[in-house]
């Protein structure tokens, strides 16, 4: 009887070639206990060694069991193959299509002021100009006396002032921050200063917080027509190299002399509209020569040295190019409004 049993390697090959071949868990199942099951080919032998010679019971039994263990191993290594590979199938038929259209998040912009400031301060440093800021509360020699503005000044009634604890100010407009730039500095210098300044004062074209540009230069021999140069170079890159420029006579007390520039109206080419208050032009900003006496009051000698200086407000200068009726809407964080800008 024992010699119609197969022998001990050739169940081991057998059994290694159907292990290799189970295409499923069921199968692979199925594979191991004709090998390994109850009536199993292995368990066949096994249950033949009571005929064996008792010197043989030994080394078969021993051989039988280590076949035994050896296609355990497989059908432990087929099996573990069979469940990755059902993981994997599991996981690309549930595959994402990454080429279907995805839900757009909402994509913001700066804000308009933000955009024309950068606009401007972007066209100065290409000149040269350095970007200089300063505190928003300010001390009243910084932001009136160093400007040749003195208490009784009218300069002071026509800025309502915002007054702070300490008999500091917010500051009515950024050219303080000039006044700490020169102090204390040798010329040549340039530099353009953007920032929230603040005056006492609402209405549909005022707000209490606006924003302005201002920038000055100072070296020796530094003329108006330097002054004038940079303006119109500057105010043909915002508005085209076709717009039409004029200086009109004015006065500040920090500047002498002074002036004010304006471009044509663009609504109405100079006809006159409701945006031009019926003028055909309008107003950019003020500029000038700093006063001598402004140089002085920051340790500069105004017999060597002579400077411009330039200033303008950025609020009404986005109303008009982004079409806004009313100031207030630029400064509530209405995204319904700001998103159409
Ligand atoms: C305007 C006019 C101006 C200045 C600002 C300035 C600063 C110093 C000395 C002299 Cl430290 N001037 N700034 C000069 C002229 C005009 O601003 O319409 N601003 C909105």
């Amino acid at each position: 009887m024992a010699g119609e049993q197969p022998s001990l390697a050739v169940i081991e090959e057998e059994a290694r070639l159907a292990i290799a071949e189970a295409r499923s868990l069921p199968a692979l199942a199925e594979v191991r206990a004709r090998f390994l099951g109850k009536k199993g080919s292995v368990g066949a032998v096994l249950r033949g060694i009571g005929a064996l010679a008792a010197d043989e019971r030994a080394r078969v039994g021993e051989a039988a069991n280590v076949a035994k263990d050896r296609i355990e191993a497989l059908v432990a290594e087929r099996r573990a193959a069979l469940e990755a590979g059902a993981r994997d199938h599991e996981l690309s038929a549930r595959r994402l299509d990454v080429s279907l259209p995805g839900v757009r998040a909402p994509r913001g912009h700066l804000h308009p002021i933000t955009q024309i400031e950068r606009d401007i301060v972007a066209f100065f440093t290409g000149l040269g100009f350095a970007v200089e800021e300063g505190p928003e509360v300010e001390t009243q020699w910084n932001n009136f006396e160093a400007l040749n503005i003195p208490p009784d000044h009218p300069a002071r009634d026509m800025q309502a002032t915002f007054f702070v604890d300490g008999g500091h100010v917010l500051r009515t407009h950024t050219s303080p921050v000039q006044i700490r730039a020169m102090t204390g500095r040798q010329p040549p210098f340039r530099f353009i200063v953007p920032g929230r300044v603040y005056r006492n004062d609402r209405s549909p074209r005022h707000s209490p917080m606006f924003h302005q540009v201002e920038g000055f230069m100072v070296d020796e021999r530094v003329s108006f027509a330097d002054l004038k140069g940079v303006l119109y170079a500057f105010q043909r890159h915002m508005m085209g190299a076709d717009v039409e420029l004029r200086f009109r006579a004015s006065y500040f007390p920090f500047t002498e002399p002074s002036a004010e520039l304006d471009y044509r109206c663009l609504l109405c080419s100079g006809a006159g509209c409701a945006t031009c208050s019926q003028s055909g032009w309008i107003e950019a900003g003020g500029c000038g020569m700093i006063h001598p006496v402004v140089l002085a009051n920051c340790g500069l000698d105004p017999e060597r040295f002579q400077g411009f200086a330039f200033g303008m407000t950025l609020d009404r200068a986005a109303m008009l190019r982004f079409g806004v009726p009313n100031i207030h809407l630029l400064f509530e964080g209405d995204l319904r409004v700001l998103g159409q800008i």
